[in-house]
């Protein structure tokens, strides 16, 4: 019989019958683990033959790929044991997902958790028999008349979309499910089974068709990788912003205000407050001029600074009064690019940072709204740096190095830099001057690695008006998204005609900078929450210390404690509550107060107090003095 030749992905080669399973070929080369092959680069079975020579890859767990068909058979694997406990069951669809897998899968009624008990166990039984898995291809008429008669009605919806003559199915013992694959080789490569959850789900995505119940799940070939995922999942559900925010009395959302228009609360607002104080003290030290601009603008203002066209999804509609055409403003840049035009620049002056806690409005589609995270109604630090060609690298490198210095003072440490670059095809949403894009773009790279940065390059992610450098960090829930950003742009300034005087006496247009280091205070502390799960470092922390009277007699000392950390500029509260100073430890501990004061006979009489930690640990008594030092210092070194 004919030899074709295999190459590996270390260089090797070896010879083989042709038509030998790619599974024989696993075997031989010591890899057990496999459970799919790449071939040529496309994703195949390992019961295929191999016909002819190819460049051929095993894939594991390890691998993304291999992990989404591990998961994608889960999914078939979940239906099966569906349809052998409700045979009148109706399947719809079952991909993987980034964390598993699900099923969309009518019953006439919700699965409950006993239901997906049952579920998960019959799952087990039938990975535990190792059943072989096998691709089937039949005519696309006869896979119609097979559904007809099971009765498949979504199924048959997905068939009518499928205009092959033959259609691919996959097999487990009895059961055939509608699959282009690829799959594993058997359900017994599935070891460690979990459900996680239901929730419905629409055909197709459309409140018009009928409600299906989705099954979430997840499987894993080791017990301890599930363990370390469930224990992950908790993890995330305990740092979980939206929690802590309620927990800890930080934020809050109204239905009465509306959608993603968050209430701060005391203790939220403190938080914010002290961030804010010290980035604009940060800014002012670094030569960034504060200003202050309204929330609304006229329409026109938009129009010509291009975000009407660009940016109109995410604005609110005109309001029109007094014959003006009012909107929401959505960016500050507009603004600030007035404030720059209202005087003449010379050379001299520049480079001018105009910088705003700048309040911004954006429509936001209430599905994607998630806590702080992405509101409607924000504050961003914003700044906009108007300078010569020359000086944006400097400038830029200033950024990226303010961006460093605050990630450090705030213990930031899990983000990855993306620099979002514009792509040529798509013609309506980026200008045209492709000159002007591949000087920005190539300056952007340079600074990037003059600082030895190290950074992922997304084509198609730019703004409208040039390239950008994002920080890009991943929530509780697992969402990516940009905390910091700083943006190039030649456009915005031509369009405003905005100028300096050169050192030729001719004008120029400047340059803009756009940058946000904290981001919107909203997402900035919806990050801050989950990085620290709620425990602020005390700089930040809304109360520093609580002081927690032992009886009722000790109430005044109390106050006296607490009137003195205030003026110290330490933020303190008394607990003078009626409860047994245990309770009162419990409850100063649960809202992750750093320093808890107890006083009682013996502190009031030396005026002193007892000092705890939030982290568990008695410093014992302490003089007054000698504790708002230690506290003074902690805030100064952002400990
Ligand atoms: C930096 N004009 C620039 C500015 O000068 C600008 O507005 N850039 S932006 O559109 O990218 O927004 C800046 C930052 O705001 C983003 O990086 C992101 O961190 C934050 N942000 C954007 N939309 C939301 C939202 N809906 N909720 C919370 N934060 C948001
Ligand atoms: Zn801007």
């Amino acid at each position: 019989m004919a030899e074709i030749e295999v190459r590996f992905p270390d260089g090797k080669r070896r010879r083989y019958p042709q038509g030998t399973p790619l599974a024989r070929i696993a075997a031989d080369t010591g890899r057990a683990d496999a459970l799919v092959a790449r071939v040529d680069g496309r994703l195949v079975d390992l019961a295929a033959a191999l016909d002819a020579e190819a460049a051929v890859e095993f894939l594991n767990f390890e691998d993304p790929d291999g992990r989404m068909v591990y998961w994608h058979s889960s999914a078939h694997l979940m239906a099966q044991a569906v349809k052998q406990l409700f045979p009148q069951a109706q399947l719809a669809i079952g991909p993987p997902i980034e964390d598993g897998f699900y099923y969309d899968i009518d019953i006439g009624r919700p699965f409950g958790p006993e239901d997906l008990a049952q579920i998960e166990e019959r799952m087990r039984d039938l990975a535990r028999q190792d059943q072989t898995i096998e691709r089937v291809e039949i005519p696309r008429d006869e896979a119609i008349r097979l559904y007809q008669e099971m009765g498949e009605r979504f199924k048959l919806e997905l068939l009518e979309d499928i205009p092959d003559a033959r259609v691919s199915f996959y097999r487990q013992d009895g059961f055939l499910d509608m699959c282009r694959g690829p799959h594993l080789p058997s359900t017994g490569r599935i070891k460690a089974i979990k459900l996680l959850s239901t929730s419905g789900a629409y055909w197709r995505g459309d409140e018009h068709q009928p409600m299906l119940q989705r099954i979430y799940g997840v499987t894993f070939p080791e017990p301890a990788q599930l363990d370390a995922y469930l224990h992950q999942l908790e993890e995330a559900k305990r740092r979980d912003h939206r929690r802590l925010g309620r927990e800890l009395e930080l934020f809050a959302f109204a239905e009465e205000v509306g959608q993603g228009l968050p209430l701060w609360l005391p203790r939220g607002a403190s938080v914010r407050m002290t961030l804010e104080r010290y980035i604009v003290d940060l800014e002012t030290q670094l030569g960034y001029r504060h200003v202050y601009t309204p929330d609304l603008a006229d329409v026109e203002l938009y129009k010509i600074s291009g975000h009407w066209e660009h940016f109109r999804e995410n604005m609110y509609p005109p309001m029109e009064i007094d014959h003006e055409e009012l909107v929401l403003k959505p960016m500050n840049c507009p603004h600030h690019i007035m404030i720059y035009k209202h005087q003449q620049h010379s050379y001299r002056d520049l480079p001018i940072r105009i910088a705003e806690l700048g309040r911004m409005y954006r429509y936001e589609r209430s599905g994607t709204l998630a806590g702080l995270h992405r509101v409607r109604s924000m504050t961003l630090n914003d700044a906009h740096i108007f300078c010569r060609p020359e000086q944006i690298e400097e400038e830029f490198a200033g950024v990226i190095r303010l961006i460093q210095r605050v990630y450090r003072d705030l213990r930031i440490e899990a983000y990855r830099y993306d620099l979002a670059l514009h792509d040529p095809a798509s013609k309506e949403y980026y200008h045209h001057d492709e000159d002007l894009w591949a000087m920005a773009e190539r300056l952007l790279r340079q600074v990037l690695d003059d600082l030895g940065l190290a950074y992922t390059s997304v084509l198609g992610g730019a703004n409208f008006y040039g390239p950008k450098l994002d920080v890009q960090i991943r929530t509780a829930t697992g969402a990516v998204e940009s905390l910091s950003t700083v943006q190039l742009d030649f456009l915005l300034p031509r369009r405003f005609g905005l100028e300096y005087i050169g050192e030729d006496g001719k004008a120029h247009p400047p340059v803009m900078i756009h940058r946000a280091i904290i981001s919107t205070m909203e997402r900035m502390i919806a990050f801050l929450i989950e990085n620290y799960a709620g425990a602020f470092p005390v700089w930040l922390a809304p109360e520093q210390a609580r002081i927690l009277p032992i009886a009722d007699r000790h109430n005044a000392y109390a106050g006296q404690v607490s009137v003195r950390l205030r003026e110290a500029g330490l933020r303190a509260e008394v607990d003078a509550s009626n409860e047994r100073i245990s309770y009162k430890i419990r409850n100063a501990q649960m809202m992750k107060v750093p320093y808890m004061l107890v006083v009682g006979d013996r502190e009031a009489e030396s005026g002193q107090v007892a000092v705890r930690r939030r982290e568990g640990g008695d410093l014992g008594p302490m003089a007054l003095d000698a504790f708002v030092e230690r506290v003074r210092q902690e805030v100064a070194a952002k400990a």
